[in-house]
């Protein structure tokens, strides 16, 4: 009988289970360099390209969270923390690679190709915020959590059979990766080894929900095994890990080994959205510092500084250059016509049923008074 218990050690399989899914890092909190495996063959002008993005991204946070303040911006989701997650991981990729992004992705979406201005106009729910630039591989940031996973599914099974070395690349959150539609979607890329890249971008909370509740499992990489394809998790907080990681994944996806799943352990310093969340509810200031002191952009200066590739003039010049490019395009958004109903009515169907067409008639009407 003790021999059959032993035969069915669940504790034993579950340690099985939650084995091997350790933190990649290449660059510590304090900008030291901690595994030099992880070090990415970036030349130095790169590295500051990459340095002068995350500065770009906090300074387009700073502002976007001042002007929505100020009631000239929509729909804003604070980014400031997630640089590195965000930044580098998109860093990885080419110009036709095809981004899927969540709410939260904007300064990917800004990187890979659509101008400011347009991702103004959709923060204000513009039908011509969505209108993109032909060479532009993406898809607007999607708001239904997860859904971009489904699609990045479909998206990258066409790259596959079209033969593509290309590869889509999405973002979820911890909590989306609880949704039906991330599993579905991870499944079906590993089943049809589509040319996939996966982040959850893990910054401890769905709105208010800590991670810990979120799942029973003790890294959201290791979801990936279910699916049978690589999981990983990396500090989402450390560009130059973040980076390897997504490149390796990428060189990966794109050479028909099927999808890979990166777990980026991060953290946003602001709220959910601008929308009325209030951190300080379900937050503790200890653990926003603990965080702070992990700062994407703090220990990246550091390692840039120590190099003799970086210098708080540069910053100082980006910032008041990033400035003045956030200025310049809310005054060419400001300047777009105010979006009349019928627009909105007319940007949904390419053939428009009789409801809809009868809908544009009648608003136009009343536009045209
Ligand atoms: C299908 C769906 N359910 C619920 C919501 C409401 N909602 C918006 S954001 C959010 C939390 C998402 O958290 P996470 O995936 O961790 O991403 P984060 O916002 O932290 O980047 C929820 C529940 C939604 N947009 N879509
Ligand atoms: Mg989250």
């Amino acid at each position: 009988m003790a021999k059959k218990q032993k035969a069915l050690d669940f504790q034993a399989i579950l340690e099985q289970v939650n084995a091997d899914f350790p933190t990649y890092q290449a660059l510590d909190k304090d900008g030291k360099i901690v595994n030099p495996d992880l070090v990415p063959d970036l030349s130095d002008d790169e590295l500051v390209e990459l340095m002068t993005r995350m500065v770009w991204s906090r300074v387009l946070d700073q502002r976007s969270t001042a002007l929505n303040r100020q009631g000239r911006l929509g729909f804003f989701a604070p980014t400031a923390g997630q640089e590195a997650s965000q930044l580098a991981s998109h860093f990885a990729f080419e110009k036709e690679d095809v981004l899927l992004p969540g709410y939260r992705d904007v300064p990917q979406l800004i990187q890979h190709g659509l101008p400011l201005k347009e991702a103004f106009l959709w923060s204000r729910g513009h039908v011509a915020g969505n209108l993109y630039p032909e060479d532009l591989q993406a898809l607007p940031p999607q708001i239904i959590i997860g859904a971009q996973y489904v699609q990045a599914a479909g998206v990258a099974l066409g790259l596959k059979k079209r033969n593509k070395k290309n590869v889509v690349f999405t973002y979820t959150g911890d909590g989306g990766s609880s949704q039906g539609d991330f599993y579905e979607a991870i499944n079906f890329a590993g089943a049809y080894h589509a040319n996939a890249v996966f982040y959850i971008q893990n910054n401890g909370f769905a709105i208010s929900t800590p991670r810990e509740v979120q799942s029973a499992a003790p890294t959201l990489a290791q979801k990936a095994a279910a699916a049978g394809i690589p999981g990983i998790q990396v500090d989402g907080m450390d560009p130059l890990a973040v980076y390897t990681v997504s490149k390796a994944a990428r060189e990966w996806a794109a050479n028909g080994n099927g999808p890979v799943l990166i777990e980026t352990l991060t953290y946003r310093y602001g709220p959910h959205t601008l929308s009325g969340d209030d951190p300080t509810r379900y937050r503790s200031k200890d653990m926003d510092s603990e965080w702070q002191q992990k700062d994407p952009l703090v220990r990246f200066r550091t390692y840039l500084t120590e190099k003799g590739l970086w210098s708080e003039e540069k910053e100082e010049q980006i910032i008041e250059q990033t400035k003045e490019e956030i200025k310049a395009a809310i005054a060419e958004a400001d300047r777009v016509p105010k979006q009349k109903v019928s627009d909105f009515l007319k940007n949904m169907f390419e053939v428009q049923p009789q409801n809809i067409k009868e809908q544009i008639a009648t608003y136009e009407a009343k536009e045209s008074k």
